[in-house]
């Protein structure tokens, strides 16, 4: 499973219609009075919580998105017609940022927010007939509509958060504890974005299992978005790799500085040794594991089934 939880997209409101200059032209009459209509309303872009949406991936191709502009104004006093508002949909769980600053939240199922409001109609020179001014030849032409670009993202429903240093075995025990089928080699930041796995608890919806791939080997952040995804996590699995000569407690205690910004207070941290056919697991952990041999791995499932029920 793969999945797109960034993406930056342009939206354009409806630019407003033109005000409209005409006079009355009747046979009988040949000096009718003003009867230009105004222009409509341009239309604002409007962002739909849609539960058919998984992810961002769609974005990735539409990048403009642009409602319709208001009608211009006529003669015989017509007025234009409002432009559409259009409907974006975004999964629920979308946030929406303008210049690194959060604007909206679409937290649930039918939610919605406009990120653009269209221009406002022009007025026709009827508007402008007075006693004094008999043949106006006044008109405002329609406003522009706003325009600007969006970054979304998305927070997934994540239950289980892997972490740990590069190349300590995120991807291998996600793929063993979920049956998932992630990339995994033999060094460091194999894995840019978080990959995905469902745990199948027999009942229901699967929960889905993220490895989160957001540090660099000095435990400093390297994906903060990916970090990101730790925010709904109840349980967060904390790699550490076996094999690893440097100090297992140091390495917990950088990475545990690392994810720290990210990490939900109430989360349930399990240190997980990794690579346990190759060393014994260091003193102190909660599950030795070998993603190699199956060691350990329908203990984890199990527990994290309990835990996460
Ligand atoms: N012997 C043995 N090797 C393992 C085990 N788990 C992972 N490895 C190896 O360790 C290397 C790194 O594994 P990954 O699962 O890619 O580690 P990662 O933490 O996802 O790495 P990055 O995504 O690059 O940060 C690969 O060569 C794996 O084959 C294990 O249980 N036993
Ligand atoms: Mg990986």
């Amino acid at each position: 499973m793969s999945f797109t939880d960034r993406a930056q997209i342009h939206v354009q409101a409806g630019r407003g219609g033109n005000g409209c200059l005409s006079f009355r032209r009747e046979a009988h009459s040949p000096k009718g009075g003003p009867d230009g209509g105004n222009g409509g309303r341009g239309g604002d872009v409007v962002l739909v919580a849609d539960e058919q949406m998984i992810d961002l991936t769609q974005f990735r191709h539409a990048v403009h998105h642009k409602a319709t502009v208001g009608g211009d104004g006529e003669g015989r006093n017509k007025h234009g017609r409002n432009g559409g508002d259009l409907e974006v949909s975004v999964p629920p769980g979308t946030r929406v940022f303008r210049d690194d600053e959060e604007i909206a939240v679409l937290g649930a199922v039918g939610d919605r927010v406009s990120v653009a409001r269209g221009g406002g109609g022009g007025v026709g020179n009827r508007a402008f007939r007075s006693s004094t001014q008999r043949a106006p030849r006044i008109t405002v032409p329609g406003e522009d509509g706003e325009g600007t670009w969006l970054v979304l993202e998305m927070r997934l429903p994540v239950d289980v958060a892997i972490v740990g240093m590069p190349n300590s075995g995120k991807t291998s025990l996600l793929n063993a504890v979920t049956g998932a089928s992630a990339t995994v080699a033999p060094y460091p930041h194999t894995t840019k974005e978080p990959a995905l796995g469902p745990l199948d608890d027999g009942f229901g919806e699967p929960h889905l299992v993220a490895d989160l791939p957001g540090l660099a080997a000095d435990g400093s952040e390297r994906n903060g978005a990916a970090l990101g995804q730790l925010e709904r996590a109840k349980v967060i699995l904390h790699c550490v790799d076996a094999s690893d000569p440097w100090d297992a407690d140091e390495r917990i205690a950088l990475v545990r500085a690392g994810i720290a910004p990210y990490a939900p207070e109430r989360a349930r941290e399990v240190i997980v040794a990794t690579k346990c056919d190759l060393e014994d697991p260091p003193d102190g952990v909660d599950f030795a594991t070998s993603a190699e041999t199956g060691e350990g791995i329908p203990e984890l499932r199990e527990a994290l089934i309990e835990w996460i029920a």
